[in-house]
């Protein structure tokens, strides 16, 4: 059986490589929904639903376990697919604020997400409720999904465009940044520059699957053969195509259906 990973667009993939490369015995089951990108803006019932039907589509292929790579998506569904559904489902806001957590000596947190997971609070709640003593200071960056879906990523306009939305930060005194939206360690290199080296950025993808993995072990549901059970398979509501050519870059060479 595979483990299902749903994501507005090509941002999961960032959590799909980190699964890669820690579970490689893993099936991976993957959908993006970039025919309804950006989730970002949406409202949050929205989102519950557009959810709901992404991980309806991956309960048909037989998954075993869910993972909602996507910090908007999690924000405003992971309560009501936790109840619905009766396999085990992760999401990224609570390993990615442990992660920061861990990371940060000064206890001051940035966080950089889309409209809807800000809007939620659902990182700063969960920063909180680790460390009371925390002082979280978050901003919406609504132009950087954008940048990536377009595969603008390493563009000129995308080192102005992460250049004027980090702005905020630059007297902060922040010493970690969560990149809280699946899509922004894409952005990786340019937003280290902008921050500058003292700054730890937070991937929540790599925390996510050390989750996964511990998961897989409590519940006895990983895969014990050497190989693969089934190859994994990448699907998109847009254009595959455009799809393909962001994976290709960022994951190697998957094999797509
Ligand atoms: N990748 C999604 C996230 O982590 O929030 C959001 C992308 C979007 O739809 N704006």
């Amino acid at each position: 059986q595979a483990i299902g990973f749903m994501d507005s667009g090509v941002g999961g993939l960032t959590v799909v490589k980190q699964a890669l490369k820690q579970l490689p015995r893993e099936t991976v089951i993957f959908i993006g929904d970039q025919a309804r990108l950006p989730y970002g803006p949406r409202p949050s019932a929205q989102v519950k639903d557009f959810s709901w039907q992404m991980a309806t589509f991956l309960l048909k292929q037989n998954i075993k376990m869910l993972v909602i790579a996507c910090n908007t998506a999690t924000a405003a569904a992971l309560p009501d697919l936790r109840a619905k559904l009766k396999i085990p489902v992760i999401g990224v806001i609570s390993p990615g604020s442990r992660a920061a957590i861990k990371a940060s000596k000064n206890h001051r947190i940035g966080v950089i997400a889309t409209e809807g997971t800000i809007r939620s609070n659902a990182y700063r709640d969960a920063i909180l409720a680790k460390d009371p003593s925390a002082t979280v200071i978050s901003k919406a960056c609504p132009k950087f999904v954008p940048l990536v879906e377009s595969n603008e990523y390493r563009s000129p306009v995308a080192k102005r465009v992460v250049a004027e939305g980090l702005q905020d930060f630059k007297h902060s005194g922040i010493d970690t940044l969560v990149l809280g939206c699946t899509h922004y360690p894409l952005l990786r290199p340019l937003i280290q520059n902008v921050v500058g080296p003292n700054v730890t950025l937070i991937d929540s993808g790599a925390e996510t699957v050390n989750g996964v993995s511990f998961m897989l072990d409590y519940l006895d549901i990983a895969n014990t053969s050497s190989t693969k059970a089934q190859p994994d398979h990448y699907y998109t509501t847009g254009s595959a195509t455009q799809f393909a050519t962001i994976a290709k870059d960022w994951l190697g060479q998957p094999n797509f259906k």
